[in-house]
C-alpha cells in the first residue's frame, strides 16, 4: 500500500510518499519512503514518480494540497493589491502590518519574493509603459526601502566573524534587492555589511579590508552594469580569495557570453540565476559552513 505521509518541520508541512508492507514474520506492517516529494506547499503531480500518479490516497493529497495551494494564491494576490496601494501612498506602517500578517502563513522570504518583488516588477512595467508617473515610482521605491529598513530593525547584528559583504557594481543605484537580502540574511542571524549602491571600487576593496568577510554578494540590475560587474569582480579577485555570488535581473537576463566572461575574470566568481532567497540563504548557509566550495567546484 502507498500513501503519502506529512512531516512538520519548523512549522512547515513536507510530503513523502511511502510504501507500507505488511511483515507476517514479525506481524507489523514496514514502511519505507518511496520519494521524498518536497514542501507540501510547491507540492505539483510531477513530483509523483508515474507509476503512483493514479493511486486514489495520492490523488486525496493531491486534490487536498491544490486547494490549500489555490487558497494561498488569492491570498498572495489579495496582499499584493494591498502592497501596490499602501507603496504608492507611502504608508510604511500599513505594509508592516500586512507583511506580518503574510509572514505568519509562509516566511519572509516568501513575502519579498512572492509579493514585494512581484509589485516592484509590476511597478516597472507600468512606469515603462507611460501608466505611472515617475514621481510615484520613485514613492513607491522609497517607500518599499523604509519598509524594509523597519522590517531590518526587528533583526539584530550577531557579532558573528563570518561576515557577508552585500554590494552593486559602480552606477548600479538599484538596491531595494540588496536591503531586501540583508533583511533575510539578519532573520537568519548573519553578519551582514550592505554598502550598497554604488560604491567606488577603491572603496568596496578597503571595506573587505576591514571587514575580512567569508562571502560578498553583488547585485546587478541594470544590463549596461554587467561591465562594471565583471570589472569588480575582477579587481576583487586581485586582491582576495573570497567566494563572490553575482545575482539579480541584469544576471537573469544576461546572454551566455556575458555569463562566461564574468564567470572568467575570477575563479570564485559564481553567478546565480533566478535564485529564490529561500534557495539563497541554503546557499549562504552552505558557503559559511565551508562546504560549498567542494559542492560547485570553487577555488579553496
Ligand atoms: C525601483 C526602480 C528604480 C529606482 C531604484 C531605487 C532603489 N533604491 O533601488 C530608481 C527610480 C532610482 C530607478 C532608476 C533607474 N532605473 Co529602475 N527600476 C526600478 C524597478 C521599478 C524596481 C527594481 C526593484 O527594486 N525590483 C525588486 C527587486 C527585489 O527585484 P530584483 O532586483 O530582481 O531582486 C531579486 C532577484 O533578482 C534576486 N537578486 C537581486 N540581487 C541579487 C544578488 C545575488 C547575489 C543573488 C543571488 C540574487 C539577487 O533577489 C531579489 C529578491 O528575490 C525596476 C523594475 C523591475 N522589473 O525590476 C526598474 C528598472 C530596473 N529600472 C530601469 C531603468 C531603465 C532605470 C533608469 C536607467 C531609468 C532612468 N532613465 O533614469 C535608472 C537607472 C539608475 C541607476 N543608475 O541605477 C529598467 C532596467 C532596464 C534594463 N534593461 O536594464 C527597469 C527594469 C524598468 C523597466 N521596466 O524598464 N529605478
Amino acid at each position: 500500500m502507498v500513501f503519502v505521509m506529512v512531516k512538520k518541520v519548523k512549522g512547515f508541512d513536507y510530503f513523502y510518499l511511502v510504501k507500507s508492507r505488511w511483515d507476517s514474520a514479525r506481524k507489523t506492517s514496514q514502511q519505507q519512503t518511496v520519494k521524498y516529494l518536497g514542501k507540501a506547499s510547491d507540492f505539483t503531480i510531477d513530483d509523483i514518480p508515474l507509476e503512483y500518479r493514479n493511486n486514489p490516497k495520492v490523488l486525496s493529497i493531491l486534490a487536498a494540497s491544490a486547494k490549500e495551494q489555490k487558497k494561498k494564491l488569492l491570498i498572495t494576490e489579495k496582499t499584493k493589491k494591498q502592497v501596490f496601494e499602501n507603496l504608492k501612498n507611502g504608508e510604511v506602517e500599513k505594509i508592516l502590518k500586512v507583511t506580518a500578517r503574510y509572514k505568519e502563513q509562509t516566511s519572509l522570504a516568501k513575502f519579498y519574493d512572492d509579493v514585494l518583488k512581484q509589485v516592484m516588477y509590476e511597478v516597472g512595467t507600468l512606469w515603462q509603459h507611460n501608466k505611472l508617473e515617475v514621481g510615484t515610482e520613485h514613492i513607491c521605491s522609497n517607500t518599499a526601502n523604509k519598509a524594509i529598513h523597519k522590517i531590518t530593525e526587528l533583526y539584530k547584528q550577531t557579532n558573528k566573524t563570518d561576515g557577508v559583504v552585500i554590494c552593486t557594481p559602480d552606477d548600479e543605484l538599484h538596491n531595494i534587492a540588496c536591503n531586501i537580502i540583508e533583511s533575510v540574511l539578519l532573520e537568519k542571524g548573519f553578519s551582514v555589511f550592505n554598502i550598497s549602491p554604488s560604491v567606488p571600487t577603491d572603496s568596496v576593496l578597503k571595506y573587505i579590508k576591514d571587514t575580512n568577510p567569508s562571502l560578498i554578494l553583488m547585485s546587478v540590475t541594470l544590463l549596461d552594469n554587467i561591465i562594471s560587474a565583471t570589472r569588480l569582480a575582477k579587481n576583487i579577485g586581485m586582491h582576495y580569495n573570497i567566494p563572490i555570488l553575482i545575482g539579480g535581473l541584469a544576471i537573469n537576463n544576461s546572454c551566455e557570453r556575458e555569463r562566461k566572461t564574468m564567470e572568467s575574470v575570477n575563479p570564485n566568481v559564481k553567478l546565480i540565476i533566478n535564485s529564490s532567497l529561500e534557495k539563497l540563504l541554503q546557499i549562504v548557509k552552505d558557503i559559511t559552513n565551508n562546504n560549498y566550495m567542494e559542492k560547485i567546484g570553487l577555488q579553496e
